[in-house]
């Protein structure tokens, strides 16, 4: 890094994060994108500003002891790591996976502090889950197990301190599990202390489908403005077939786009005649069945094991919605010599730092997770809103809104992109543009 202060507080994290590489990653791409303006700013080192963004305000780990089906007890980790709170409250989903650890935590929580500065909307950042894996569990014991991480979890929430919402394992039915026992143990109905809720208590119209719906919607512009084209008659590769990678599809093929190929961890299903979303929908949103039984339902498809040979399929946009790194050099690669114009991270980090760079040196217009499913948390803050305000609007309101934002956060990114000196690179924009706003608050505030 050409910057002494850059350098240093990448030296600090250097040492300290070694353990924690997917947090380290974040953090690189963060002062990475900084490296063209640092020099106007000596009020951030003066201030220490990117020595206490870099630190979570607190990380708190927890025991989740739970009783199985046959009478087992369980005991599962959960986390809250409340990053930043410059802007607003802490606000980030909950995801429950057996990959969930404390580096995955604090990076999707850093990586929730720069998205939400981006939304317009005062939120600051945050993120937690469980090592748990609620695949294979009854109801019964995803209801137990979700009471007994509410029990820890609503000490550190309410709707002016931290909101969760859902990510990977957590959709509005665990939510709700959730906010049962919150609403018990705190004996008040604060409906804005959790988002993603059912539309029966609180939950806003748009929210299943905000983030999918955004992505499109931010891939529209970049399609627009940056490739003078459209999703129309477009092929897609989307991976990952849960909530993001749903939306995506079902809103890219209201475009024009035909869906080429979906996956999930097991592997992937390529239909060349168009990815049949009710078929996946069935599989995956109705009942919770593998992909892999795409193949024996729709002629003509077929199915591969591995999810990550989903990129060796040739497209002209990409998609990826399932999880972080699932795209390194090799997939990058083949994405490239596809003829990808635009990749678009539904998902959150999942590009490495080196395929990032490759796609973008070939051409490839790639946008930031941080940018392109930031209508999830948007929508997230609609939720709250009409909350507070008591009252819901129609799925067109709320659809328009999001509309709306996604266009800004362009707008946004894009300008920022110019102002760091690299046009169009909208990686180091989002970055730039998020870590302005919240350096100003910081400072603001003194040194707390
Ligand atoms: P879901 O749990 O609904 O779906 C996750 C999908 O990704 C499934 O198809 C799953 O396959 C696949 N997947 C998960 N982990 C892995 C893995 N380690 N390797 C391969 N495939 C994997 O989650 P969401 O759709 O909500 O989230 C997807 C991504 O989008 C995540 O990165 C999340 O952080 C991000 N995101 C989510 C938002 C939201 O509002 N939900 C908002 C913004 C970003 P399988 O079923 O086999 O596990
Ligand atoms: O990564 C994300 O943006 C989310 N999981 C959604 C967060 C939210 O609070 O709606």
């Amino acid at each position: 890094m050409r910057s002494p202060y850059l350098q240093s507080v990448f030296n600090t994290i250097d040492k300290r994060s070694h353990e924690q590489p997917e947090f380290h990653q974040s953090v690189i791409e963060l002062l990475g994108s900084l490296e063209n303006v640092v020099d106007q700013h000596p009020e951030w080192e003066h201030y220490g500003v990117l020595e206490r963004f870099v630190e979570p305000d607190r990380s708190v780990v927890f025991r989740v002891p739970w009783v199985d089906d046959k009478g087992k007890v369980q005991v599962n980790r959960g986390y809250r790591v409340q990053f930043n709170n410059a802007i607003g409250p802490y606000k980030g989903g909950l995801r429950f996976h057996p990959s969930v650890n404390l580096s995955i935590m604090k990076c999707l929580a850093f990586e929730m502090v720069l998205k939400n500065g981006l939304t317009t909307l005062p939120l600051g950042g945050g993120k937690g889950g469980s090592n748990f894996d609620p695949k294979g569990k009854s109801e019964d014991e995803i209801m137990r197990f979700c009471h007994s991480f509410a029990i820890e979890l609503q000490r550190h929430i309410g709707g002016h301190i931290d909101i969760p919402a859902g990510d990977i394992g957590v959709s509005s039915r665990e939510i709700g599990f959730i906010y049962g026992m919150f609403k018990r143990l705190t004996r008040e109905f604060d409906a804005a202390a959790l988002t993603g809720k059912h539309l029966s208590y609180g939950g806003s119209l748009v929210r299943t489908e905000a983030t999918g719906y955004g992505i499109c919607y931010f891939t529209e512009e970049v399609l627009r403005e940056m490739k003078k084209t459209s999703f129309d008659g477009k092929n897609v590769v989307i991976s990952g077939s849960g909530n993001v990678a749903i939306y995506t599809a079902l809103k890219a093929q209201e475009l024009g786009a035909k869906i080429l190929a979906m996956s999930d961890s097991n592997g992937f299903v390529y239909d060349p005649n168009g990815i049949n979303m009710e078929v996946i929908r069935d599989l995956k949103e109705r009942s919770r069945r593998r992909i892999k039984e795409y193949a024996d339902l729709v002629p003509g498809s077929t199915f591969t094991e591995g999810f990550r040979d989903i990129w060796s399929i040739p497209c002209d946009i990409a998609i990826p919605c399932a999880t972080q790194n699932e795209i390194d050099v090799p997939q990058a690669q083949k994405i490239i010599e596809g003829g990808c114009i635009a990749l678009s991270q539904g998902a959150n980090m999942p590009c490495t730092l080196a395929a990032s760079h490759l796609l973008q040196d070939a051409g490839v217009v790639v946008s930031p997770d941080k940018a392109a499913n930031a209508g999830g948390v948007s929508t997230s803050a609609l939720e709250m809103t009409q909350n507070s305000m008591r009252l819901s609007w129609t799925f067109e309101e709320v659809d328009q809104r999001l509309h709306g934002i996604m266009k800004n956060i362009f707008k946004e990114v894009y300008d920022a992109s110019e102002i760091a000196k690299q046009p169009g690179n909208l990686i180091t924009g989002a970055n730039l543009a998020s870590f302005l706003k919240i350096s100003d608050a910081m400072i603001h505030q003194g040194i707390v």
